[in-house]
């Protein structure tokens, strides 16, 4: 295959470590804190993870340890939706194999988790490692979202760790995936066996975050590259001056994508889905919200503008949520009945009557469209799949609707020309920033760590982020420190919880802080294309998100 110019010199692109992980291999040397507790539900959790509730947080430093060059075998998994890095995560988990032992093996299990199932996994080598460093994309072995839930394929799991002789299973996914590695851990120890199991927190979503895991690797350069689409589209938007873009931006549940887009582009009006649930505000007082900025730019002769909207938006208005939350768990509970109807009025017809008066009103009354993509299949782990929702239409009707209304209410005169768009796609296998090969490297070299000093049920960890890669500190989490109870498929499970944008948080302030302004005035900012080869301020600035939550 022709390779293109910056696939070539992204090969030479030598990726950064933490300093505590950087030295001589056998001086790297593991240091434990104290015990943890996971962050709610303690004694569920603990009945639940007897083999690996409660280990302490663990962080590198100079020591000396042999256990580093043992000879290991590992086998990796790419789990869940695409992020840019994820080839570095597996090269630094690679090369710190090799670096321990030339006799180390890594294996890539194929398609996702369900390669460790079916035992589908190839050996990989320093031909293939070398053919993905610094590139973005899944493609190496494949992703999926199979989740690893029935005895019988945990059964089939651990069969395949000990056909290949592993060590250790490495799953690099977000939340879901790793809540996934920690039924896994607890599994393997529970059955008597060795395998480790160590997760890496992936997802362009920037939602599997918390104290220890200051942001999942992806999200960078997802939110740079929608930024440089968003800026490009407000350059439009301010040359012809007759459109209002609707743009619906990934993220599933959380909405910080759209947030730290907000950020870096200053649109007129960005949703934020966190703050519509807490102010409880009905898909009604959304749509006038929107309605205001275009009449009051109306008033100033601009006809245009610019709307993100967060994908999973509707999950967080009340009366959608209460529907979504009944059809989730009525979808669950009759899944046997509810599959065996193909058409959707059929399926209509047959949920209706099981969900709350309200509900039922509420979606026989939505666009048609909208009523079907909520009927689609759930994911493997429950979750509406908002990404098929199409929100910005479903926004672009109301708003249309709603200003024909306005227009004797408010004397609105101007002219609406509305355009959707959905950014999601796009983002998610973008060769990765400097930041990302650097971070998804550190967090796959740091995997290794763990794996070598006998450590199961971890995350891998980086931490201190927002300086610059050699004041960074590896380490690992003991995953159900990150867990807590919640409803799934009808009944409690335990999960690694999501984090959704904090309305105190100071991302969000910042943007509170000037929304009313973006949302008349014409502000736009352009941020350009995520640039490889320049000065540091050009090319490895880390996201507004992560500076301001460090309060730079
Ligand atoms: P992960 O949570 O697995 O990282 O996936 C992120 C995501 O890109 C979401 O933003 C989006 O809703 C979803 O994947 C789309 O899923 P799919 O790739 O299956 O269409």
């Amino acid at each position: 295959m022709e390779l293109s110019a910056l696939q070539k010199a992204r090969y030479g692109y030598k990726p950064k470590l933490p300093a505590n992980v950087s030295q001589g291999i056998t001086s790297i040397a593991l240091k434990q804190g104290a015990p943890t507790e996971s962050i709610a539900d303690q004694a569920d959790l603990k009945a639940l993870f007897k083999y690996t509730y409660g280990k302490p947080l663990v962080t590198f430093e100079k020591g000396t340890s042999e256990s580093n060059c043992r000879t290991l075998q590992v086998g990796v998994i790419l789990s869940g939706g695409q992020a840019p890095g994820g080839h570095n995560v597996i090269a630094g988990l690679y090369d710190g194999l090799k670096k321990g032992n030339p006799g180390s093996k890594l294996y890539g299990f194929l398609g996702g988790p369900s390669g460790l199932i079916d035992n589908k996994s190839v050996e990989l080598t320093d031909a293939v490692i070398d053919a993905y460093r610094n590139t973005g994309g899944f493609d190496i072995i494949g992703s999926g979202r199979t989740k690893i839930e029935t005895p019988e394929q945990f059964a089939a799991s651990l069969e395949t760790a000990k056909k290949l002789g592993l060590n250790a299973v490495v799953i690099i996914g977000g939340d879901d995936s790793n809540t996934n590695a920690a039924l896994l851990a607890e599994y393997f120890l529970a059955q008597g066996s060795a395998v480790q199991v160590i997760g890496c927190p992936k997802t362009i979503d920037g939602d599997l975050k918390n104290e220890h895991i200051e942001a999942s690797f992806g999200f960078d350069t997802a939110v740079k590259t929608y930024s440089e689409l968003i800026g490009n589209i407000e350059r439009d938007a301010n040359s012809a001056k007759k459109y209002w873009h609707f743009i619906k931006l990934m993220g599933r549940a959380a909405s910080h994508i759209a947030l730290e887009c907000a950020l870096q582009t200053q649109p007129n009006i960005c949703l934020i889905s966190e703050e519509v649930e807490a102010k409880k505000l009905s898909l009604a007082q959304v749509v006038d919200q929107i309605c205001d900025s275009v009449i009051k730019r109306a008033a100033n002769k601009e006809n245009f503008g610019v709307v993100l909207i967060p994908e999973g938006l509707v999950e967080f208005i009340p009366e959608m949520e209460a529907l979504i939350g009944e059809l989730n768990d009525v979808m669950a509970i009759h899944e046997q009945d509810f599959v065996k109807y193909g058409d959707f009025l059929g399926q209509l017809n047959f949920l209706s009557p099981k969900l709350s008066a309200p509900s039922a009103q509420l979606l026989m009354t939505l666009p048609p469209n909208i009523a079907k993509e909520l009927l689609m299949d759930r994911d493997p782990h429950g979750n509406v799949q908002v990404s098929r929702i199409e929100t910005e239409k479903l926004l672009i009707d109301m708003v249309e609707k709603r200003l024909t209304e306005l227009k004797q209410e408010r004397a609105y005169k101007g002219a609406f020309s509305p355009l959707g768009h959905f950014f999601g796609y796009e983002g998610r296998c973008a060769f990765p920033s400097n930041f990302d090969a650097d971070y998804c490297y550190s967090l796959g070299f740091s995997a290794f760590v763990l794996i070598a000093a006998g450590l199961t049920g971890y995350i891998s960890s980086v931490k201190n982020l927002p300086s610059p890669p050699d004041a960074w500190i590896a380490g690992g989490v003991p995953l159900t420190m990150m867990m807590n109870m919640e409803q799934r498929h009808g009944s409690k499970k335990p999960v690694i919880k999501k984090a959704l944008v904090e309305l105190e948080g100071a991302p969000f302030k910042a943007f509170a802080a000037m929304r009313d302004t973006w949302a008349v005035k014409t502000s736009f900012y352009y941020p350009g294309a995520i640039q490889y080869y320049g000065p540091p301020e050009v090319c490895d600035q880390t996201t507004k998100t992560l500076q301001l939550e460090h309060g730079k």
